[in-house]
């Protein structure tokens, strides 16, 4: 008889171990995020405009270093080391941000703050992809509970967003910034423990796919603490990472363009299809990445929060998430059954109009009150539903699309060019959060106004446009055969 794997709920034992590691992680990732535009503001004494450029770049790094991570963890070293060794430099990068000096750009101590920051962008490249790859592992090709198995893992990202923005949030801006910061560090170490510890529930899922020797293991872990010193330059020169990012760039979707030349006409026009979809990453990951810059410093200073500290506010896209995220996956299975479930460029027109419509309601709601008088606070829970329910209808779609659409051979390159293409959009997200603040300028909440409105008729005409075009993608879809 075969020998049954261990199971709790109906899901293998490991799915449970997998979530609480990615728990602990998001909590220590998003509970730094929630804090660190005031950091830079506040303590660094960064103008808002360049803090906001800086977050930009940070969090673009966060997303492009999971597309190397991949790949070495699929040529040589597997998922479980990957993630171990990415565990290992998130809890240095996260505890060395509590190091805070006395502040002020020109204390020495800046450059700790910078090494953390490359602890943690090397860290998520070797993590993040990675431990999302291993959830997959825990089952055959063919078993059904592997879109559940998603949805639980990612309501463990959630709960720990939600639980690490309001605890590190609170901490930091309250207590101390040290606080703070060692409080993500402490709960990626419980996540690093969990992962340890839980290593038997694995049965063998994320290991190396071919026998490592360990000079060549070391190797490797020594070309990821070399990238932390090039990564710990690079992260203070914002322009050059955009130059980077432009040029490899056009260079990686010329390449997935030449690729697809090379195939026959059906996989030729999904990936025309793919191509489609992941141009609009930028759009939309630029205005939704607001949530930690600008819209971080408007809900500071121009929001009436009750003395509630701001970063607790970056807990409601998570609450959101995890409440929301049932009630859209059994909406379109239902709408599925009825036939009219919209195509996947479909819902990715829908995000960016609600994504659209996050900014105006709340450029609305805070003109409606007087720019001079303290915007409700109901105006910021607006913003964030639109913007939630818009990532629900592109977030987990595309990832999904991804894997659909693209030919076997070509499946980690695609998966790499989608977090590329959402790494950029954060770099975007940088650039128009600076805008609100003029170049190294002070932002100010009518500028700040004003951009949102722009891109928020930018983002609701780029909707309409791509519900025009949508039959037309969904036919280089080819889903029907
Ligand atoms: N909330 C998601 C995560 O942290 C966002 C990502 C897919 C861009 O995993």
């Amino acid at each position: 008889a075969v020998q049954k794997e261990p199971e709790f709920a109906g899901h293998p034992k490991g799915l449970y171990m997998l979530f609480f590691a990615e728990m602990w992680e998001r909590f220590s990732y998003y509970g730094m995020r929630a804090i660190l535009i005031f950091y830079l503001t506040q303590h660094w004494l960064f103008s808002d405009a360049k803090s906001n450029l800086i977050y930009g770049a940070y969090t673009s790094l966060v997303y492009i270093t999971p597309v190397l991570g991949g790949y070495l963890a699929d040529r040589y070293l597997g998922q479980r080391k990957a993630v171990l060794f990415g565990g290992l430099l998130l809890a240095a990068g996260h505890s060395l941000m509590a190091v805070e000096g006395t502040g002020g750009q020109s204390d020495p101590t800046i450059n700790v703050f910078w090494g953390a920051l490359a602890f943690i962008i090397v860290g998520s490249g070797f993590l993040k992809a990675n431990i999302s790859v291993m959830v997959g592992q825990l089952y055959k090709l063919t078993d059904v509970r592997r879109d559940g198995a998603y949805t639980i893992f990612y309501m463990g990202i959630n709960v720990g967003a939600a639980i690490g923005t309001i605890m590190v949030g609170y901490l930091g801006q309250t207590i101390g910034w040290g606080w703070g910061f060692g409080l993500a560090g402490i709960g990626m170490l419980a996540g690093l423990i969990v992962f340890v510890l839980g290593k038997g529930a694995l049965l063998g899922a994320g290991e190396a796919p071919a026998p490592l020797a360990k000079s060549k293991e070391m190797l490797l872990y020594g070309v990821g603490l070399a990238s932390v010193a090039v990564i710990w330059a690079l992260v203070q020169y914002q322009d050059v990472i955009q130059t980077l990012l432009a040029v490899s760039g056009v260079a990686l979707l010329g390449y997935v363009l030449y690729e697809s030349f090379k195939l026959p006409k059906e996989p030729r026009e999904r990936m025309f299809a793919i191509l489609f979809l992941i141009s609009l990453n930028p759009l939309f990951w630029g205005l939704f990445e607001q949530a930690g810059g600008s819209m971080n410093l408007f809900t500071d200073r121009f929001v009436d929060r009750s003395g509630v500290p701001a970063s607790i506010f970056q807990s409601i896209n998570p609450i959101y998430i995890i409440l929301l995220a049932p009630l859209f996956a059994s909406l379109w299975v239902w709408l599925g059954q009825k036939g009219k479930e919209p195509s996947a460029p479909a819902k990715f027109g829908l995000a960016l109009a609600q994504m659209g419509l996050a900014n105006l309601v709340l450029v609305w709601g805070a003109e409606a009150f007087g720019v001079a008088a303290m915007t409700p606070v109901i105006f910021v829970f607006l913003y964030y539903l639109f913007a939630t329910t818009g990532e629900l209808c592109l977030s987990p779609v595309g990832l999904s699309a991804m894997n659909r659409l693209a030919p076997v051979h070509l499946a980690s390159l695609i998966m790499g060019a989608w977090f590329y293409m959402t790494a950029v959009g954060n770099f975007v997200a940088g650039l128009i959060g600076e805008a609100t603040g003029g170049h190294d300028g002070a932002m100010s909440k009518t500028a700040l106004l004003d951009i949102y409105e722009l891109f928020g008729w930018i983002a609701i005409g780029a909707a309409v446009l791509v519900l025009l075009v949508s039959p037309i993608v969904k036919r280089w879809m080819h889903l029907d055969t």
